[in-house]
């Protein structure tokens, strides 16, 4: 079986997460880092480490590491090509220092300052190739990332049975073959904010 982080959310068990299936997965994940709270969804239950009934600081940031660290680490076990998104320096894996950029920019609103794209995350940030970051395309990328983080199956043996396939999360995060994200805007919701995103299939 899949994990129950991610399954719960494919409400009508067809082995994807449709556009609303996702919205609302998403929005689970981002409520469960963004405060301590009593446990409300499925995913608040699997992070819920000693089960009583809620989030506490501690748990809150163990799954923050947990799913945003740990799990962008072994991207490269799921898709090499996505996982080229958060290697920073081109070489054969990602270390602690190329996730901590992603993190800050996840988790610290004052690393999304509109800056020069210098540095490679700043170019990957840099949708419209202008050579200047703005806080529209840092948001948009946070969002991305995001996704991603959440979307990654919890364990490798899990890959081909979890609910969302690699192509669902290339489709919904358009990221292209060659790990570079597409000039597109954002289909990633969030917050009560929704998008009409589409699910395209990569063939
Ligand atoms: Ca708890
Ligand atoms: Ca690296
Ligand atoms: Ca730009």
């Amino acid at each position: 079986m899949a994990s129950e982080f991610q399954e719960w959310a494919d409400g009508n068990r067809n082995g994807m997460l449709e556009p609303p299936e996702l919205r609302e997965f998403l929005e689970a994940v981002r409520a469960l880092i963004q405060e301590p709270h009593p446990v409300r969804t499925p995913v608040d239950e699997f992070f819920n480490l000693d089960g009583d009934g809620e989030i506490s600081p501690k748990e809150m940031i163990a799954a923050r590491n947990f799913i945003f660290r740990e799990q962008l680490r072994r991207i490269y076990q799921y898709d090499p090509d996505l996982a080229r998104l958060f290697n920073l320096n081109n070489d054969e894996w990602i270390s602690l220092g190329e996730i901590e950029p992603f993190m800050d920019l996840l988790f610290i609103p004052e690393t999304r300052e509109p800056r020069e794209a210098m540095g490679p995350l700043e170019r990957r940030a840099d949708r419209n190739r202008d050579g200047f970051v703005d806080e529209g395309e840092f948001e948009d990328f946070a969002r991305q990332i995001f996704a991603i983080a959440a979307l990654l199956p919890l364990a490798p043996e899990e890959g081909r049975q979890r609910a969302v396939g690699k192509r669902g999360i290339f489709a919904y995060v358009e990221v292209s073959e060659n790990g570079r994200l597409r000039t597109r805007s954002t289909t990633i919701s969030t917050g009560t904010r929704t998008t009409g995103s589409t699910t395209r299939r990569w063939s």
